[in-house]
């Protein structure tokens, strides 16, 4: 993904014509639109390549199976238009080498989600997320998905990962702060429901560019 602006905006909303004037008004600011089960369950696959037109997509479909159906789950994003794909990697070594093996194949990136942003993350993921981190380094995976809801833990992860690409969400509504987690070590955040719930979405959005660009 080029890294023009260091904006990822989230289209969790599930009217096509609404995905689709919201990815026209922000194109100019975003390096990549998420598109995750709301939409794409509502609209259907082909809303990947609609969006692809305005900008990369990014297809969080959090794959977490055994390696063969991540495989497929995969190959049917990527062959829909995505440029990259978020996965898990609770499920282990085997299923991430297939995802990353599969990326290859089609040139897509592949982000592993690490700690999440929610409050629920403490029960189970948060204690695995150094683990998380090391694995997805060690499979060759593009990059990781860690939290903007808690810098100090992105900063421990960034720590971990390298360069690897940071991609994180949690800012505006969740309650993290675009500038906090660039400045914790993330090269992209994730902005869905400030964006998307606005009235002037690329506002909102070009908004969210000049506080990076201030840092
Ligand atoms: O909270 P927002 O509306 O800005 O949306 C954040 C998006 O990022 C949303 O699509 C959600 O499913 C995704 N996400 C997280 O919020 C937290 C994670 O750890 C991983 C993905």
């Amino acid at each position: 993904m080029q890294k023009n602006t260091g904006l990822i905006a989230a289209l969790d909303v599930t009217d096509k014509s609404q995905a689709l004037s919201i990815s026209k008004e922000i194109e100019f600011y975003v390096d990549a639109i998420k598109v995750g089960y709301p939409l794409v369950l509502e609209s259907g696959l082909g809303i990947i390549g609609m969006i692809a037109e305005f900008a990369p997509v990014i297809a969080d479909f959090k794959v977490a199976d055994i390696p063969n159906t991540d495989r497929l789950i995969c190959k049917v994003a990527y062959e829909a238009g995505a440029s990259a794909v978020i996965v898990h990697g609770f499920t282990g070594r085997d299923s991430l080498m297939e995802c990353v093996r599969t990326g290859e194949e089609h040139q897509g990136d592949i982000y592993v989600v690490t700690e999440m942003s929610h409050p629920g993350a403490l029960d189970f993921l948060q204690p695995a997320a150094y683990e998380l981190s090391r694995l997805a380094v060690e499979c060759g995976a593009t990059g990781i998905v860690a939290p903007a809801t808690r810098p100090e833990r992105l900063r421990e992860i960034r720590n971990i990962v390298g360069d690897i690409t940071i991609i994180s969400p949690g800012v505006g509504a969740q309650g993290g702060s675009a500038a906090e987690a660039i400045r914790a070590g993330a090269d992209y955040v994730i902005v869905g429901r400030s964006i998307y719930t606005s009235k002037a979405p690329g506002k909102e959005a070009e908004k969210i560019v000049r506080e990076i660009e201030r840092l």
